[in-house]
């Protein structure tokens, strides 16, 4: 009896321990296994001079303590002054001593406000390492990136890091409802507990802050686009103000989606016309009080006349309107409007690739100074993968910002595993050509390309309150590597995976290199399983979860797959060339020339472009047909090669982790299959071709996937 209570008792402690690996994220702060390593940072590592004593200089410090303690599985304690031994001084500019900056010899003007400077220096014949910044921030920020060179064991020998944000605004946007539940949320449910704010703290506000902290994300829109005018009530705001106070230390600060129509729900008005005076003047007084209790208050983002959401076109208004009367109300605090141009209707018999374009880029140069436009990264919707937005350079006078969705909606929810970051790298290095050869999207999005002053770039969270934050465990490392292309759209995906996974789980080179590879892969492999070649859209209806290419019952003709693929007896493709919809027209002439000519047009974005016919032979000599059937093949067998691969490294990851890893990965496996046969037997009515050699009969009938229904697909 006694030894089965001890049996579950130890059960009960290993599951804890692994839960909370899983909780952890990348900050597990593992003691470091190589004995060797360990005891060199130990001598250069003795203690902490911490100097400053603002809220972020003590979370800052109290951060860097338990991570080096943790991992160097040694007491590291915090000290107010330098002594004899080598440490580690941490402070701004305005709390280093005339000694330390001489010794350092830092010229501050290297950085920007949230940057920061690691460097090894002597002092009195003695090494120390100098962690600095113009601000506290910038000191919490170089405090992670130190952690992490321990974190991967990397030399901090002659340390000579500078390192500044390129961009201002690094946020993420949660759709969460006030009911908590996450509009395309794979999660759980939304991490705020309305209910209990502003009285109880959750921990997980504070986890959540260090987070995002230690990949520099400065800012969280709390709530959903698809927005409820009751968070700006008091009752919410002073809800939301608990959580402005819980981020602030770490460099956080809070956004709030605004309704269009809030002067009339909660404010008792008979309009919202931004036109009318006393609609502006309700906002001014909003953004006043809101000011009041949050001092720091980012701004508000704004989704209008989209998808049914109030807007300034309800009133005969445009956006500009709109925006600039929002804008007005909170450029007295310094806060800034996020206006999206994720737009398209019902009544516009125009491609829905082109309406975005259409509509906004002949405001160039209208909006206010606060103001920045947030577009999604490709023009139709966050698929696997799409061409960039054609908006991007194309408006010198307006900052764009971009948005990213790290939840995947499209991409098999969370339980495919897919890395994002090599999608958003893809994006950010797509050359726009608006001011010649170079003019890529991340130097729009940077500014650097048309000298902007506010820059930024948005991910939609793919957090709950599931106990790994992200639903799959390898989904954290997309929340991750947002936050690092947001801080440098310039980083390299596959630096960022292997930094993640060694924070995550190891060092060990035969756990990194083959996982590091799988993770590089998934992305392609998701493409091919789902939509190869260029194809869009064709998931299923609302859910968007598995193929729908047959739906085609919709009210809005753009909500429908049959719009995107248009396939055919004469073949498949949306035909946006210049003998199509001239959608090509709307990229900068160089671009436009390579996407409109089938020859020049690369063939990962062929039907995206063009209609093509079924005989049209791909560069590899395939036709169409064979080589698009072979493609979806090649998408499973990348998932079976997925398992394979993780199946072998179970020795290097906690069980609960390992098994969690496989059982999603046998998810993906089944469903990889479902999609190829979904897609294939459809298509196959059009092409009338058999199935090329290599490619798996399918199991099941067309009628089959077409009878599959999922009434409680999360999310939707
Ligand atoms: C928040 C897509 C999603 C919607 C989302 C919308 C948007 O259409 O399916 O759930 O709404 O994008 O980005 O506004």
């Amino acid at each position: 009896m006694i030894s089965l209570r001890l049996i579950f008792l130890f059960l009960i402690i290993s599951f804890s321990a692994s839960a909370q690996k899983d909780y952890k994220l990348w900050l597990q702060y593992d003691k470091i296994a190589n004995t060797d390593l360990r005891t060199k940072y130990l001598s250069d590592i003795q203690g902490i001079v911490s100097l400053g004593n603002s809220e972020t200089a003590v979370t800052s410090s109290k951060e860097l303590e338990n991570g080096l303690t943790e991992m160097l599985g040694t007491k590291i304690t915090v000290k107010s002054k330098l002594d004899q031994a080598s440490s580690i001084i941490i402070g701004s500019e305005s709390s280093l001593n005339s000694e330390i900056q001489k010794a350092s010899e830092i010229d501050f003007n290297q950085i920007n406000d949230e940057g920061f400077i690691i460097k090894s220096i002597s002092i009195k014949n003695k090494k120390h390492i100098l962690i600095s910044g113009k601000k506290d921030v910038g000191v919490l920020y170089g405090i992670y990136s130190f952690l992490r060179l321990i974190q991967t064991n990397k030399s901090i020998q002659n340390l000579d890091i500078i390192d500044s944000p390129k961009t201002n605004i690094r946020i993420l946007n949660h759709w969460d409802n006030l009911d908590r539940t996450v509009e395309r949320g794979y999660a759980g449910f939304s991490l705020w507990n309305w209910q209990k704010l502003p009285d109880f703290i959750d921990q997980r506000y504070i986890d959540y802050a260090r987070a995002n902290a230690s990949i520099g994300i400065n800012g969280t829109v709390l709530t959903n686009v698809n927005a409820n005018a009751l968070i700006l009530t008091p009752q919410y705001l002073e809800k939301v103000e608990a959580l402005a106070k819980v981020f602030r230390p770490y460099g956080i600060k809070v956004y709030l989606t605004a309704r269009f129509s809030a002067p009339i729900e909660i404010g008792g008005l008979k309009t919202a016309d931004p036109k009318d005076a006393a609609i502006a003047n309700w906002w001014k007084a909003k953004a006043k009080e809101i000011y009041t209790i949050i001092p720091d208050f980012g701004g508000f983002l704004v989704k209008a006349n989209s998808e049914g959401q109030p807007g300034p076109q309800n009133y005969g208004r445009d956006h500009v309107d709109g925006a600039n009367m929002l804008a007005d109300a909170v450029a007295p605090f310094g806060g800034i409007i996020m206006w999206r141009a994720f737009v398209y209707s019902e009544h516009d018999a125009n491609d829905r690739a082109k309406q975005a374009y259409a509509e906004f880029q002949p405001y160039d140069g209208k909006f206010k100074e606060n103001v920045i436009v947030q577009v999604k990264n490709g023009a139709i919707d966050f698929q696997p993968r799409e061409p960039f937005h054609p908006l991007f350079g194309a408006t010198p006078k307006t900052p764009l910002m971009m948005e990213f969705q790290i939840t995947q909606e499209y991409l098999g929810f969370s339980t495919h595993l897919v890395y994002l970051p090599k999608l958003f790298q893809e994006v950010l290095e797509s050359d726009t050509y608006q001011k010649g050869k170079g003019s890529t999207v991340a130097k729009v999005v940077d500014g650097t390309l048309y000298k902007n002053k506010i820059t930024g770039i948005a991910g939609v969270a793919n957090i709950g309150n599931d106990i790994n934050w992200t639903g799959h465990p390898f989904a954290q490392a997309n929340w991750y590597g947002f936050g690092r292309l947001a801080w440098n759209p310039y980083l390299d995906s596959e630096i960022i995976a292997d930094e993640w996974l060694r924070s995550t789980f190891c060092n060990d080179e035969n756990f990194i290199r083959p996982v590091k590879e799988m993770m590089i892969n998934s992305r392609e492999a998701v493409v091919n399983y789902m939509t190869p070649l260029g194809l869009h859209h064709i998931m299923d209806t609302g859910h968007h979860y598995g193929p729908g290419p047959w739906v085609s019952n919709l009210s809005r003709p753009e909500w429908n797959p049959v719009y995107y693929h248009k396939a055919d007896k004469n073949g498949i493709g949306f035909d946006r060339s210049k003998t199509g919809t001239n959608a090509v027209a709307q990229y900068a002439p160089e671009a436009a020339k390579i996407f409109d000519n089938l020859e020049t047009c690369p063939e990962k974005d062929l039907l995206w472009f063009h209609h093509v016919p079924w005989d049209y032979k791909l560069k590899d000599g395939h036709n169409l047909w064979d080589g698009m059937a072979l493609k979806y093949q090649e998408g499973v067998n990348q998932v079976k090669a997925m398992q394979e691969t993780w199946n072998k490294i179970e020795k290097y990851v906690d069980s609960q982790r390992f098994k969690e890893v496989q059982m999603l990965l046998n998810i993906q496996y089944k469903e990889a299959k479902w999609w190829r046969d979904a897609c294939l037997l459809y298509f196959q009515q059009y092409s009338g071709k058999e199935l090329p050699i290599g490619v798996e009969k399918p199991t099941q009938s067309l009628e089959y996937f077409q009878s599959l229904k999922f009434p409680f697909a999360p999310g939707n």
